[in-house]
């Protein structure tokens, strides 16, 4: 799969609008994708950008639903989230399926270097009025190599675009891809990087998974049941998709800073550089590759329901199950991250408990897991009778089996993302959390006994249906 065959999919089940009037890049391109996904509407296809080349395009909406998560996973259009995120699960805790490395590919049918390297011929949006600049990542992913282990990683940060040849790359603090770069800084060498803009959405989906022991190209591989076709970018030697639309080759010198943003984030909040610049790694762009008539892979950000909410929440939703399965935690029947609440600061999971205690194990697990370490904020847990998804039947649990004192437990410390709006400039990088145990004690003797209705009534009445009158 590369994004084409995606795009085609998506037309052919009638998901997709081609724009084909002229739209400004400058803010008119997110803010009509930001309105048709808001309103349930097609993937879009802009295919005339003003200032830019025709036979360039921008797709927007490859993550927006449901519907479309699933047409990436390659499964069929009507499973929900946990569904999917049930398959994904299934599918990563067995041998990992490794990348093949190709010869040549698609993505060297273009190659720009020297003074022709020029990032505003690529037809990077603008989001939202008070943003830095135009954003060339938001469903992108960096391809780097760790220089101890020789590890690939890929990681997916904003990029804004800072100058003709450079591009910023907000890798926060502690992620995988930053403690790669704090390696090569202490050696006093720039790291070679390599952006993917556009290829199969699977690939960009697990840059923004937390994978550590493992590249992202083999976990695409194992989902999908068939190795990605990797080929070698001359010259960092790193490897890229063979398919890939957009590509920029460079380095990130990690003494060199340079500062980024503001940017309307998934928060639905703009970040604190609207109040004060701040530094970040800069990809010092040598060469642009990309395919003939590219396509630019873009997501909507800003306030939740969008692309970015669905993204990190089934990535997040997967993972997490993933991760409890191989900590070998019994009884987890299902696992849900809102994406109404940004798609990873709460967590809900439904266990079938099986001794005392059990409720809280699970807890301490999900906190402790990579996945829900990083920015978590509250966990709501219940008996496996509710499924993690059905939300009024979490608040019934809420309502009936929570109580407070009991169920409560606020835990300190934990560590978070600086774009969080409710953390203080002071603790950005740290959060508590809270524990919601909606679950009936295993140990109560006398267990609330829940109401029910009569199965021979049913029965019965069933039968007298029109006679009722009630058909
Ligand atoms: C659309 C999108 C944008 C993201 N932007 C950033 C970002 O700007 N900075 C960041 O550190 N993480 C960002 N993340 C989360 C990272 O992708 C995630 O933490 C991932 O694990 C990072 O890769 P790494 O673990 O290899 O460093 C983003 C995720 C998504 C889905
Ligand atoms: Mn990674």
């Amino acid at each position: 799969m590369d994004l084409r065959d995606f795009v085609a999919l998506c037309e052919k089940q009638g998901d997709l609008k081609r724009v084909t009037a002229e739209v400004d890049w400058d803010l008119e391109m997110s803010h009509i994708a930001k309105l048709v996904e808001e309103k349930g509407g097609p993937a879009l296809l802009f295919e005339n950008i003003k200032g830019h080349d025709k036979s360039q395009s921008v797709f927007f909406g490859a993550y927006s639903n449901t519907r479309r998560l699933a047409t990436v996973l390659g499964r069929p259009v009507d499973m929900s989230m946990v569904e999917l995120s049930y398959e994904w699960m299934k599918l990563s805790v067995g041998e990992l399926i490794r990348a093949k490395e190709i010869e040549t590919g698609p993505i060297f049918e273009n190659i720009i270097e020297g003074d022709d390297v020029d990032v505003y011929k690529i037809p990077s949006p603008k989001f939202y009025e008070k943003d830095g600049g135009r954003y060339i990542g938001t469903a992108c992913f960096m391809v780097v190599r760790d220089p101890e282990t020789g590890e690939i990683n890929l990681g997916t940060y904003r990029s804004q675009v800072l100058d003709a040849k450079t591009v910023g790359a907000q890798i926060l603090k502690g992620k995988r891809g930053d403690r790669i770069l704090q390696k090569y800084r202490k050696k006093g060498e720039k790291m070679p990087v390599c952006l993917v803009v556009g290829c199969d959405p699977l690939l960009m989906l697990a840059g923004s998974a937390m994978v550590e022991n493992a590249s992202e190209y083999d976990v695409v591989g194992t989902l999908r049941g068939e190795p990605v076709e990797i080929v070698t970018a001359p010259l960092t030697g790193l490897p890229i998709p063979a398919t890939a639309e957009w590509v920029l080759e460079g380095y990130i010198d990690g003494d060199n800073l340079r500062p980024e943003g503001p940017f309307g984030e998934y928060t639905g909040y703009y970040t604190e550089e609207l109040y004060h610049p701040v530094s970040k790694p800069a990809i010092e762009v040598e060469r642009i590759y990309h395919r003939n008539d590219p396509i630019f892979l873009a997501a909507s950000v800003g306030r939740p329901v969008n692309d970015n909410h669905m993204m990190l929440a089934f990535v997040r939703n997967a993972t997490l199950w993933t991760e409890l399965t191989k900590m070998g935690i019994p009884g987890i029947q299902s696992v849900y991250m809102p994406p109404e609440a940004c798609g990873r600061f709460w967590a809900i999971v439904s266990v079938k408990q099986l001794y005392p205690g059990h409720s809280n194990q699970v807890a301490a697990a999900v906190i402790a897991s990579n996945t829900c370490t990083y920015g978590l904020k509250g966990l709501i847990i219940v008996d496996d009778d509710i499924q993690a998804d059905d939300l009024p039947r979490v608040w019934w649990a809420l309502a009936t089996r929570y109580d407070a004192a009991r169920g409560t437990q606020i835990i300190n410390r934990g560590r978070s993302t600086p774009l969080d709006p409710a953390l203080d400039a002071d603790t950005k990088f740290i959060t508590s959390r809270i524990i919601l145990d909606a679950t009936i004690p295993f140990e109560w003797k006398e267990k609330p006994v829940e109401v029910g209705m009569s199965p021979e009534v049913l029965e019965s009445i069933k039968a007298r249906w029109s006679e009722l009158g009630l058909d």
